[in-house]
């Protein structure tokens, strides 16, 4: 249907409800504009939120002047498309918008009196259903912003320079995270779009700038917590827009205990690392403050191994010290763009806990990765434990007695998603999966599985307030298959 109405009058939707063609995605409608006042309304319902365009066909008028305005609308008279189709562009089509299911209005105009046609039209209203690869419009802030996940790109774009488009996702496990965002080549090294990725409490945690020419951006690296996201993708101004498709892709690799664990930037909240087992990390911003822990379970010699790539500069760049756990400072290093490998002293140390903080010390900082490790010298080679491929992680390192490996009993269980009970009068420690039930006591070489006795080699014992159990015993008695590679000391257990 048509409507003819002033062009000055001021009309809304709600008034146009019910004169507005209705018409269907996909099907497309002919039309035309018999006089330059008309305007023409459609009325379109999206079945499901995806990607939207409109299709705008004519005969060819041999004029390359704009002769019809197209502008599709969504219920709340929000722009989302806006099209002009001249003289002799016979088959045209808007960009893309990424829209949510609902009601949405297309207006047909002509430009003016004098550019005017009222030759017959073809519009359609293509829609692709969103199967998560787009974003959905509008997401303009957290509350709407569009929910993805890692390693799946989504497609968007800033559909009017001052567009928003927000992202969500959830990690379930600490990790490494960095941005992929790739576009056409605009041919323009100016900067067009900037990505911030911020955590829950709005700490930003990366950001990256893509000029128009770098077609395959990617960012530094994250070393983040589990948790919720958030990625929020603006122009850099008016002038510096483009409305071209973006692809944005969180990568993230799980992380087995090789990176820091951000927000570290105190003692209390120090990422857990493993003597003579190397960490990455770095200072995403020039106030970010990197703090390691570890454990000595003996007394021994231990010194610091900081590496990083050569950044060709020899402004000091990172500044590295080791801490009691009272707070005292007991060596330090500073390690510059241009040393590529640093090492402190060698200290002794006694039994305990041990602070590393990591902070930008000279002119420049830098968010370049570095390689940490806490190295000691001499002692026995640690042992690993592998469950199901992945590494356990030990705040008390386990220990070989009488030729069983004893590991301490909560982080085995945990690992193996069972739950621990301990009764601190009777030493009894009593582990459940499912329908097995296993019961242990400290320093007694009987233990019961759904009580039927079971002897030990070596008891269950405490060390340094851990308490260890041997690894075969408990993994074997949940059902666990276990092997032992005495090249590498590894305890490998199969669930
Ligand atoms: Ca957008
Ligand atoms: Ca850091
Ligand atoms: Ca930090």
């Amino acid at each position: 249907m048509m409507l003819v109405v002033s062009l000055g009058a001021v009309t809304t939707f709600a008034a146009m409800d019910d004169e507005a063609e209705e018409i269907s995605v996909n099907s497309p409608v002919t039309d035309n504009l018999p006089n330059y006042k008309t305007i023409n309304y459609y009325k379109v319902e999206l079945p499901a939120p995806g990607k939207v365009n409109l299709s705008f066909n004519h005969k060819n008028l041999e004029s390359s002047s704009v002769y019809w305005q197209v502008t599709m609308f969504d219920s709340a008279e929000n722009i989302v498309l806006y099209f002009e189709s001249t003289g002799t562009n016979t088959e045209g089509k808007s960009m893309n918008a990424y829209l949510n299911k609902g009601t949405y209005y297309v207006r047909v105009v002509s430009r003016d009196s004098y550019w005017y046609s009222s030759a017959d039209y073809t519009l359609c209203v293509n829609h692709t259903e969103n199967q998560g690869e787009y974003e959905i419009e509008p997401n303009r802030n957290r509350d709407l912003a569009t929910e993805i996940s890692v390693d799946k790109p989504v497609t968007g774009n800033l559909r009017v320079s001052d567009d928003i488009d927000f992202y969500q996702f959830t990690i379930s496990e600490p990790g490494k995270v960095n941005l992929s965002f790739n576009h056409k080549n605009l041919e323009s090294s100016s900067v067009h779009w900037q990505v911030t990725m911020f955590d829950s409490a709005e700490n930003i945690v990366l950001y990256f700038e893509s000029t128009g020419t770098n077609t395959e951006g990617r960012s530094m690296n994250a070393y983040l917590d589990k948790g919720t996201y958030y990625i929020r993708v603006v122009s850099r101004d008016s002038y510096w827009y483009s409305s071209a498709d973006y692809t944005l892709c969180v990568n993230y690799t799980e992380n087995q205990g090789e990176y820091e664990i951000e927000p570290n930037n105190n003692m209390d909240g120090a990422t857990l690392i493993e003597v003579d087992e190397p960490v990455i990390g770095n200072l995403r911003t020039n106030s970010d403050v990197d703090y390691y822990k570890f454990v000595m379970p003996d007394s021994g010699k231990v010194y610091l191994g900081f590496n990083h790539g050569n950044l060709e500069s020899s402004g000091v760049h990172w500044k590295v010290s080791m801490y009691d756990a009272n707070g005292n400072n007991l060596d330090q290093l500073e390690s510059r763009g241009t040393d590529t490998v640093g090492k402190s002293k060698e200290i002794n140390v006694g039994k305990g806990t041990y602070y590393i903080k990591v902070v930008y010390g000279g002119y420049w900082h830098s968010a370049s990765d570095y390689n940490l490790t806490v190295n000691t010298v001499g002692g026995a080679p640690k042992i690993k434990v592998l469950l199901d491929g992945k590494r356990i992680r030990f705040d008390q390192p386990p220990i070989i007695q009488d030729g069983r490996t004893l590991v301490p009993l909560r982080a085995i269980f945990e690992a193996m998603e069972a739950t621990v009970e301990w009764d601190d009068k009777t030493k009894t420690v009593t582990a459940k999966k499912g329908d097995t039930t296993v019961v242990m006591v400290i320093g007694n070489k009987t233990m019961t599985k759904n009580g039927e006795k079971i002897v030990l080699d070596v008891p269950p014992q405490i060390v340094n307030g851990r308490t260890l159990v041997p690894a075969r015993a408990v993994a074997e008695s949940f059902g666990a298959k276990v092997d032992w590679d005495g090249n590498t000391r590894t305890v490998i257990i199969t669930q």
